[in-house]
């Protein structure tokens, strides 16, 4: 019988930007709203990046956060999972201090340094809402993601054994699985290991359907059954990858953070509207979705009655 699918929905991010969609959440409310409704739609996990709520663009504050993460955990029981990856071009210590403040039962982390090349969406679009959103966008083309070897250590240190969180390991390339194997090897982690495979994004893997299927078969042979799979993918190729994922008995992720849209063409007007698209075909392929519950005991979490918020 294959285990029930955790649905993780990624519900802001730090990627998109407001004038790419009027359905991006933005502020505190929007983003707790959007949160809850998509956990009523069925998400499993909530991942959570926080925006300033008049210019829409990334913020690590934890007064931020503090503004949805309440409101959030008091309407719905999905896990809540702490960005560590904010916004491009924040420092590690920006970046980390959000979930170090409120001790969350997961956060990302992110395995590897790359290229995170966003700039091609840039032209896409005009008559920016705000001045930020250009400038941010074309900034990526040199522009280097920072997860050296120390940073990935601090975060391991500080925040998991620190704050017994456990984490959402994003994966976007074959070598990431090494980096954490390393990490297994040294005995800074500790199953079992949620690992987020990321494809598409410029600078990582390709979202070929081959590639899914080679990080599958190396990471089974790195981490045998000790770890949980998932897979999102960017852009048009999010749904496509994530039925890939689930008809391979893996775990998968949506939400507006990887994908603007609910088909080609056509911009999703909700999260819940991405998390119900994906359910139907869990469902339809004879899978079932699995609850929090069944994440907290499959990934080993510390309880929400143990976070600070
Ligand atoms: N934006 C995703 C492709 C993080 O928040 O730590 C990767 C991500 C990183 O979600
Ligand atoms: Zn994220």
């Amino acid at each position: 019988m294959p285990k029930p699918v955790i649905i993780t929905c990624a519900v802001t991010g730090g990627i998109h930007t407001p004038t790419m969609s009027p359905y991006l959440p933005i502020t505190p409310q929007q983003i707790a709203q959007s949160a809850i409704a998509a956990s009523q739609a069925g998400a499993t996990i909530l991942h959570l990046h926080a925006r300033n709520p008049e210019t829409g663009k990334p913020d690590s504050r934890p007064e931020t956060f503090m503004q949805f993460l309440p409101e959030i955990k008091a309407n719905c029981d999905s896990v809540i999972n702490v960005s560590t990856g904010g916004g491009l071009g924040m420092t590690r210590e920006q970046r980390v201090l959000a979930a170090l403040t409120v001790s969350p039962e997961m956060a990302s982390l992110n395995v590897g340094s790359m290229n995170f090349g966003i700039f091609p969406m840039a032209a896409k679009y005009s008559d920016w809402q705000h001045d930020w959103e250009p400038e941010f966008l074309n900034m990526t083309e040199d522009f280097i993601f920072r997860n050296t070897f120390t940073d990935i250590e601090f975060i391991l240190k500080e925040l998991g054994e620190g704050h017994g969180t456990r984490f959402e390991f994003e994966c976007y390339d074959l070598g990431h699985l090494y980096n954490l194997a390393w990490f297994i090897d040294k005995g800074m982690v500790k199953p079992p290991f949620f690992i987020q495979m990321v494809f598409g994004i410029l600078g990582g893997v390709g979202a070929d359907p081959d590639n899914l299927m080679h990080m599958h078969t190396i990471a089974n042979k790195l981490f045998g059954d000790d770890y949980e799979w998932s897979v999102l993918a960017a852009g048009r190729n999010q749904m496509p990858f994530a039925t890939q994922s689930a008809g391979l008995g893996g775990n998968l992720r949506v939400g507006l953070e990887d994908s603007l849209y609910i088909s080609r063409g056509e911009l999703a007007q909700s999260n819940a509207e991405q998390v119900t698209k994906i359910r139907t075909i869990i469902e339809n392929l004879g899978h079932t979705v699995a609850t929090p519950e069944q994440a907290r005991q499959r990934l080993g979490l510390k309880g929400v009655e143990n976070v600070k918020f």
